[in-house]
């Protein structure tokens, strides 16, 4: 069915689809965007070992040479980790990727669009992406919404970070018919935090549950798909209030040096780092840690 996309599966991925055991697909933005070499291919190593500890296989996607690629080499990760010239793909740009032939990181939209084109159900990441402040001026919403309310790929972050609009990125995700579910929490998680101050519009508790949603989202033809919001631990968050006046000034600074599109979200993430110095970084790697082992644990669900 693949061969006459640009799509290669590494063997230890091809063998885990084929024998129908769980696979967790891994984004790569957060590797070349998301956070600084070295502790982006340090995270990217520990998150794929804790899907494997989890007991399913992981995935990481990209674009390499115009191929569409699940599952990376160690190599391949750190070349991604250390380099500065991979494209930050989303759905806009991936065919362009592929047709002239460049290196790419896949954005969540992207990623899903590479798991679900490879087979794969369950995918893990940090945060996603959502309504910018100030849309009305901007029009800026992520296309990861969108990818949600059309991929069936069910997806596990931490809930939305507060530089963005989180009630209309809740709204959105409403209306583009996407279950948003809170993972053993009635409060919908803001990333660092794990009370965004929004309830959770959903609830489930086990991962068993959250692959019976799946299940059933599919049996009805709904399409599109789920949203599971897992709040960091809370030994390892940074509360709302703290953290607060960072993100304001952050998301200040970007808008102060005239910073847009796709640049927006590296820049503020990168500026948290200093702002904080250094505490951002550590929450987000737990985070996304905690998020591959929940992952790994619906993939088992959901498999065979
Ligand atoms: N949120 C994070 N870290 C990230 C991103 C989001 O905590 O690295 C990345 C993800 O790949 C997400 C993308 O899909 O940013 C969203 O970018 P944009 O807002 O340009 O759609
Ligand atoms: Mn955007």
């Amino acid at each position: 069915m693949t061969q006459d996309l640009p799509l290669d599966l590494s063997d230890e991925v091809k063998h885990a689809l084929d024998r129908g055991a769980p696979v967790v697909a891994l984004e790569s933005t957060i590797i070349t965007h998301g956070m600084p070499y070295p502790d982006n291919v340090s995270t990217a190593r520990a998150v794929e070992a804790a899907v494997r500890a989890g007991g399913a296989m992981p995935a990481t996607i990209a674009v390499l040479g115009g191929r569409i690629r699940v599952g990376l080499s160690d190599a391949e990760a750190e070349a991604l980790g250390r380099g500065t010239g991979a494209l930050k793909l989303s759905r806009a740009d991936l065919a362009f990727a592929v047709a002239t032939g460049r290196d790419g990181s896949t954005t969540v939209a992207a990623t899903m669009i590479c798991a679900h084109l490879a087979g794969i159900r369950v995918f893990a990441t940090g945060g996603i992406g959502g309504v910018h402040r100030g849309m009305e001026s901007t029009l800026d919403v992520s296309a990861d919404l969108d990818e949600l309310g059309r991929t069936p790929v069910t997806v596990v972050c931490a809930g939305a970070k507060a530089l963005l609009d989180l009630p209309r990125t809740l709204e959105y995700l409403e209306t583009r018919g996407v279950p948003v579910v809170g993972y053993r929490t009635d409060r919908f998680p803001a990333f660092w935090s794990r009370d965004s101050g929004l309830p959770a519009p959903l609830r489930l508790d086990s991962a068993a549950e959250i692959a019976a949603l799946a299940a059933a989202q599919r049996r009805l033809g709904l399409g599109g798909g789920v949203l599971v919001a897992n709040p960091v631990a809370a030994a390892d968050e940074i509360p709302g209030g703290e953290i607060a006046a960072h993100i304001d000034e952050a998301v200040a600074d970007a808008v102060r040096r005239g910073i847009g599109g796709k640049a927006v979200t590296p820049f503020v993430l990168s500026r948290m780092l200093e702002l904080t110095g250094g505490r951002s970084l550590r929450t987000n790697v737990a985070l996304i840690l905690g998020n591959a082992r929940l992952a790994a644990e619906i993939a088992a669900a959901s498999a065979g």
